[in-house]
């Protein structure tokens, strides 16, 4: 299993960037909402102020992603970054989203906590000639209008990965499986779930209990001692991510039982600390989901800004790790 390449996938090439470009027109009072011609990068010294929407600090995930956001979008790189952190609630992003019309930024990105609830305020950024990024997770809405481009991996191919080589491992053996889902309503909980359970059908692996971690360590090792506590059967974690699965290795140790061998674990993410616990045989595979998505928001802000086309969606490719592949991989790992 090699390392993860960041390739892209073209699905639609072109999206409603260059009549953005024409109503993105940046002012400091951000009473200026378009129509007028002149970029708001051009008509500001060539910097772009870019308003972030983080999710939150949940995970070493959501760390290795705002420092990639961070370390590229700098003034060096011809960016000004303002970035926010929701504390994983919508209400709070929402809330972000809206000071940064008001401030009148050159281009809005966020990473959506949940899918649903987001027509409202992205209809403001359009009617105030904003242009809207999505990075990392998608939003449910009928109108693609609403955002130029979704950089992100496909999480539902994740959770058919890690089903897969269940499935590839231990099939004909009844396993009984518990699930950490993430966030309750995020993309990459129900569609990993979603993947996941789509590779198992037809084998005899059995999710017997299934609950959301809220993509956290704490809450992934509390939520483990339930299951713990509810059932003496279990045989396989599948976690919705690592830090819930490290969690897990938590409780499944407090219980005096082997992580890894007596209970076998799957996870997704494949940062360093998962990959630790991998190449340590706690955990027994990983599915990659590529946190580096700083460079590919910086690219698309200036084409959007350029009035350049640019993809509607861009899907980062993920791979998978073994124990072997760990160890393998660790001492060059970059997250
Ligand atoms: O897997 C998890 C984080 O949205 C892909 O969010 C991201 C997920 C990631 O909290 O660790």
């Amino acid at each position: 299993m090699a390392r993860t390449t960041l390739t892209r996938t073209v699905l639609a090439a072109v999206s409603a960037a260059a009549l953005f470009a024409l109503g993105a027109c940046s002012s400091d009072a951000g009473t200026e909402t378009g129509g007028g011609g002149e970029t708001g990068a051009a008509a500001n010294d060539g910097v772009i102020t870019l308003g972030f929407s983080q999710v939150g600090a949940e995970s070493g995930w959501r760390a290795a992603n705002t420092k990639s956001i961070q370390d590229t979008l700098t003034a060096e790189n011809g960016f000004d970054l303002k970035f926010s952190d929701a504390q994983q609630k919508q209400e709070n992003q929402i809330q972000a989203i809206r000071s940064y019309i008001t401030q009148g930024v050159d281009v809005i990105a966020f990473s959506p906590v949940v899918e649903t609830g987001w027509d409202a305020v992205l209809q403001e950024a359009k009617a105030a000639g904003i242009p809207v990024i999505l990075t990392d997770r998608a939003v449910d809405s009928s109108d693609e209008t609403l955002y130029e481009s979704f950089i992100g991996s496909d999480f539902v191919k994740e959770g058919e990965m890690a089903g897969e080589w269940a499935v590839e491992q231990y099939d004909g053996e009844g396993y009984k499986a518990v699930e950490l889902q993430g966030t309750t309503g995020a993309a990459p909980a129900i569609d990993r779930k979603e993947g996941f359970e789509s590779a198992i059908e037809g084998s005899d692996i059995e999710i017997i209990d299934s609950q959301t971690g809220n993509f956290t360590r704490a809450e992934g090792k509390t939520v483990m001692e339930g299951f713990l506590n509810a059932h003496d059967d279990i045989d396989l974690v599948f976690a919705h991510n690592d830090d819930m699965g490290l969690g897990a290795i938590e409780a499944i140790e407090a219980a005096g039982l082997t992580p890894g061998e007596d209970i076998k674990i799957i996870t997704i993410d494949a940062v360093k600390d998962g990959m630790q616990a991998l190449a340590d045989g706690k955990i027994n595979y990983i599915v990659e989901c590529n946190p580096l998505l700083g460079p590919d928001l910086a690219d698309i802000a200036e084409k959007v800004l350029a009035g350049e086309e640019v993809e509607k969606r861009i899907v980062v490719k993920d791979e998978a790790f073994d124990q072997e592949a760990a160890k393998e991989a660790l001492p060059t790992r970059e997250y």
